[in-house]
């Protein structure tokens, strides 16, 4: 069995940078990564793959080139944590003992909770598809090429979700896709979610919503896909206040995105460790878990009430290093977290809305000589060249903590 100074359940986006900020700190032998998946993937690409605009491969790479070197991997799933014992058990049965942990488990998807969903997904020729998972993801773009005339719909299920802005992204690329082909008119566009509103930011809302009416989308609100029959190509939407009304439409493309949960093993290991719903509950300002002062959370199985993406990790991050140093020195942990979070909305094959915002749901932009509400081109290339590299040769080696420091910098001398 195995003994470190730091732990780290998920070599993910969260797990691995801050895996590498330990590594450069405490040198080698003195963090572990657990983490079952051959393959790290950069999963924001994945909007454009759906979309055909990158290939698959370049989404991931293999997991043990972007692990830090100097970090002991164990390819194994966590099964259970003992946090008043600190350490944690795996499936194989190791038991891996920490001083501090980091626990960077991500979301889950659960496709099986809506009845035949599963069965569409496999079936090569049902129109479904869902740009969240890397075996369906390049459905997506075969179901646009084929959509020729009828109903695309595009759902939001009824659970926190990772990147909430990734469902009405494949909606606009499809529709920009169609259009371009020329058969925009034999194709009808609705935007299907669980959620009141298009977007929890009300800045970036209007504009969403204004140009799903300028691009003919029809955006429902308060409705949550419960059935897919892919024989016969309908779909089934209850009424999120009135649960006895069911609404069956008929569909030749349909992108589902599954409802999430947090990895069930938090719960089950210790109701000390999770809020009400499950997730690890963490101080939204310091990271610390609220009960274990030696545990420490990042990303999307954390509580933290801000929306759930990569660049709010890479905000989180920076946090996390200064507070868990702060720890193992004996101190107290005073660096805050603001909940920056950022979206970049894709509206087209060379346009993209860039929303960033904090905890109160208040615009937080880097920007200041651009509207980043409005379409732009530059957000475009951004989102598909330079954020990519800025991934792979930034944040998973340690030195990408978001944009707070760029965002002071380019907004000297102004208020914000
Ligand atoms: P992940 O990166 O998902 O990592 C979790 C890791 O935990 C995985 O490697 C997994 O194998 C591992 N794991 C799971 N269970 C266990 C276990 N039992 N034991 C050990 N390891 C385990 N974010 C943005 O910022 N901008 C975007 O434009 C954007 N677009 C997106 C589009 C799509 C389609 C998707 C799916 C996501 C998008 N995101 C975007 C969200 C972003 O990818 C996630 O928020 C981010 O990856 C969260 O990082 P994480 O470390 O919390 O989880
Ligand atoms: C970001 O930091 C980040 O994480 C690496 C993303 O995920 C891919 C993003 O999409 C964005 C927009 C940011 C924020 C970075 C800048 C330069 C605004």
């Amino acid at each position: 069995d195995h003994s470190c100074k730091v732990l780290i359940l998920g070599g993910g986006t969260g797990g691995c940078s801050a895996a590498a900020k330990f590594c450069y700190k405490l040198g080698k032998g003195n963090v572990i990564v657990i983490d079952p998946a051959d393959k790290h993937y950069y999963q924001p690409l994945l909007t454009l793959i759906g979309a055909g605009v990158k290939q698959l491969e370049a989404a991931s790479r293999p997991m043990v080139s972007v692990l830090p070197k100097k970090a002991k991997w164990i390819q194994d799933s966590v099964s259970k944590i003992h946090p008043c014992n600190n350490y944690v058990t795996t499936d194989m049965g190791l038991n891996i003992s920490y001083e501090y942990l980091i626990v960077a488990l991500g979301i889950e998807s659960h496709f099986e909770k809506v009845k035949g969903l599963q069965e569409a997904l496999e079936n090569p020729r049902s129109g479904v598809s869902c740009n969240y998972s890397a075996n369906y993801v390049e459905k997506t773009c075969e179901n646009m090429s084929n959509l020729k005339e009828g109903n695309a719909i595009f759902t939001f299920p009824n659970t926190p979700v990772k990147c909430a802005g990734a469902p009405l992204k494949a909606c606009y690329l499809t529709e920009d896709y169609v259009r371009r082909a020329g058969r925009r008119d034999k194709v009808n566009f609705y935007y299907r979610t669980s959620l009141p509103v298009i977007f929890s930011v009300k800045h970036y809302a209007e504009k969403l919503l204004k140009l799903c009416e300028k691009r003919n989308i029809d955006v429902g609100l308060k409705q949550e896909l419960i059935e897919v029959n892919h024989v016969t190509k309908e779909a089934k939407f209850r009424q999120i206040d009135r649960p006895l009304e069911i609404e069956t439409m008929q569909y030749s493309m349909l992108h589902a995105v599954p409802p999430m949960s947090p990895p069930k093993l938090l719960a089950e290991s210790s109701k000390d460790l999770v809020d009400h719903a499950g997730y690890l509950r963490i101080n939204k300002a310091t990271l610390q878990h609220d009960i274990f002062p030696n545990i420490y959370g990042i990303g999307d199985c954390t509580n933290l009430p801000t929306s759930k993406t990569a660049a709010a990790a890479a905000g989180q991050v920076g946090v996390l290093y200064k507070n868990l140093s702060s720890t193992m020195s004996g101190k107290d942990s005073s660096s805050k977290y603001d909940g920056y979070t950022s979206c970049p909305l894709v509206t087209g094959f060379s346009s993209c809305i860039l929303a960033e915002f904090d905890y109160d749901l208040q615009p937080l932009e880097t920007f200041p000589l651009i509207d980043q509400s409005k379409e732009h081109r530059s957000m475009y290339i951004m989102k598909k060249d330079l954020m990519p590299f800025l991934y792979w040769y930034g944040m998973v080696r340690g030195h990408w903590s978001g944009p707070n420091i760029l965002r002071k910098m380019l907004h000297l001398g102004q208020s914000k």
